[in-house]
């Protein structure tokens, strides 16, 4: 079978799966969130990272089950702690620019919203930074439509597209995260720190919430802490985790 058909057999037999990655307030440690990561439990192989098959998905068109899977699983799992009682933070799920553009987006996204009215207060939509500015007045209605539902909004990866100012003050986006790239700079050069600044900066002048990725070290939460940055993520917290460990390691009961 070629890597297509063993996906889209993938699908059919449910072995696609979400792993989770803590968010936590940079300030006082509390958990902010957690972004859902896919991976493959290919019986013949074990667990396959995103990066290996999403390009494949996305050639042969199989993004679009996948990603509605993504998200409607994703919303299943909140729900289900929710109802155990275990503290809500919205999860994160990533968006595919082709799913962004397909014309049915907003009708999938209420739809997978439609099982639970807590559902939305649930639900953040990762877009990365080049997709967005692709077509930035198309993809203003859509993510306005999106949050006029109550999820919210954050643009991934910022640093590594061409956001204009003027585009990043006008987009209906509630977050940001800087992409661990700049974040791994940081500690290099004293011009990568002065970077990461401006960004955070820039962010909070538009009203954005500033989240770093990729934090690997105590010495780069203490910078980001100092230059004012909301929310880390990155393997010192915690790496991406399967979702039970998730919930019993990071969803205390409030
Ligand atoms: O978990 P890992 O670092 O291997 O993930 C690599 C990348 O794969 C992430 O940065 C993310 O952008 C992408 N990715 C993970 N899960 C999903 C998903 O459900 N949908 C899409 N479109 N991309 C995902
Ligand atoms: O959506 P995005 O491409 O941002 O997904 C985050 C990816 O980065 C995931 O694949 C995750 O496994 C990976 N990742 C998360 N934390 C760290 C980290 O601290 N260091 C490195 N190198 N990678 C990380
Ligand atoms: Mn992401
Ligand atoms: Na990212």
């Amino acid at each position: 079978l070629s890597l297509e058909g063993r996906l889209r057999q993938a699908l059919e037999r449910n072995e696609f799966v979400l792993y989770y990655q803590p968010k936590i307030n940079l300030v006082n440690g509390a958990l902010t969130g957690g972004e859902a990561l896919i991976r493959w439990n290919d019986p013949q192989t074990g667990l396959v990272p995103p990066g290996l098959f999403i390009p494949v998905l996305e050639e042969t068109g199989l993004i679009f089950d996948v990603g509605r899977w993504a998200m409607h699983k994703a919303i299943e799992d909140y729900l289900r702690w929710l109802n155990a009682g275990l503290a809500s933070v919205r999860i994160a799920v990533n968006v595919s620019p082709l799913q962004l553009r397909s014309r049915s987006f907003v009708e999938e996204v209420r739809q997978a919203l439609s099982v639970d009215p807590r559902a939305a207060a649930g639900l953040e939509l990762e877009i990365t930074e080049s997709l967005v500015m692709e077509d930035v007045a198309h993809n203003i209605a859509i993510l306005q439509a999106v949050r006029d539902m109550g999820v919210t909004i954050a643009v991934d990866d910022f640093g590594t597209g061409f956001s204009s100012l003027s585009y990043l003050s006008k987009l209906p986006m509630d977050t940001l995260k800087i992409d661990r790239m700049f974040v791994n700079d940081m500690t290099a050069t004293p011009q990568g720190e002065a970077l990461v600044s401006t960004i955070v900066n820039m962010a909070h002048s538009f009203q954005h919430k500033v989240v770093a990725e990729g934090v690997e070290t105590e010495a780069q939460r203490q910078i980001l802490r100092r230059l004012g940055c909301d929310e880390m993520q990155g393997f010192l917290v915690s790496r991406p985790l399967p979702g039970d460990t998730f919930a019993s390691s990071f969803l205390l009961a409030p």
